[in-house]
């Protein structure tokens, strides 16, 4: 049954990322504000971290079709933690095995129980986080560029978000089944549990493909930790 205040479109999506782990949201965004992202991030190469730091990336996380989307499977007091540029360049072009996202970025180091794994990624603290919390989150992944099945699109497990921490000996098992090519076009939007197993190939295209991926929360951390960022 359709929630209330959703409409249908959304609805499916939240079905999917529900059941499956992910959900494409096609022409989420439109051609003047994808030209002007595609002006912000003209001279990066394969990737930047800590976006949030720009008023643009920020203002995106705001913007009523980012916000409703996110909202309505985060529910309304949602926020941004991190965002993350990636690109995939002639020049610097890489695959990504199959891998769940599992770490956070906070404020200050404190330790917590069930918090470990500590390391430093560009000047910010991260920590894997027990399951539950990096389960409960939402990561939106805005394209830029075309990404057909040439130019290095995500492959998700649908489901696997289901399972908590897949243990590396279970990964054998989970890469055997089937898996989803997630090939989209400049302007189109990828939902993904972090926890789904995911992964990436080269481009083998000579062209860009930048994606913004912003993780988005809905819940406090204990023991006095905070998230990095917190943009609502
Ligand atoms: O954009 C990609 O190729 C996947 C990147 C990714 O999932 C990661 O680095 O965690």
């Amino acid at each position: 049954m359709q929630r209330p205040g959703l409409s249908v479109k959304h609805s499916e999506i939240c079905r999917h990322v529900s059941d499956e782990g992910f959900a494409i949201a096609n022409d989420l965004l439109d051609r003047g504000v994808v030209s002007r992202l595609c002006r912000l991030f003209e001279s990066s190469s394969h990737g930047e971290r800590n976006l949030l730091e720009l008023s643009d990336v920020c203002d995106l996380t705001r913007c009523n079709e980012v916000r409703e989307l996110v909202s309505a499977i985060l529910g309304r007091e949602c926020f941004a933690v991190r965002a993350i540029l990636f690109d995939k360049t002639p020049e610097t072009n890489w695959n990504v095995v199959w891998h769940q996202d599992r770490v956070i970025a906070v404020q200050q180091r404190k330790d917590s129980y069930g918090f470990r794994g500590w390391s430093m990624k560009a000047g910010v603290h991260h920590v894997q986080p027990p399951a539950d919390i990096v389960g409960g989150m939402l990561a939106l992944r805005l394209h830029l560029d075309d990404c057909g099945e040439s130019n290095g699109p995500l492959q998700v497990i649908p489901g696997s978000h289901k399972f908590g921490f897949i243990a590396d000996a279970s990964l054998r098992g989970w890469k055997e089944k089937q898996s989803v090519t997630c090939a989209v076009k400049s302007g189109d939007a990828i939902l993904i549990r972090p926890l789904l197993l995911h992964s990436s190939l080269k481009s083998v295209m000579p062209q860009r493909r930048r994606v913004i991926h912003i993780e988005f929360a809905s819940c406090e951390l204990p023991d006095g930790l905070q998230w990095h960022s917190r943009v609502a």
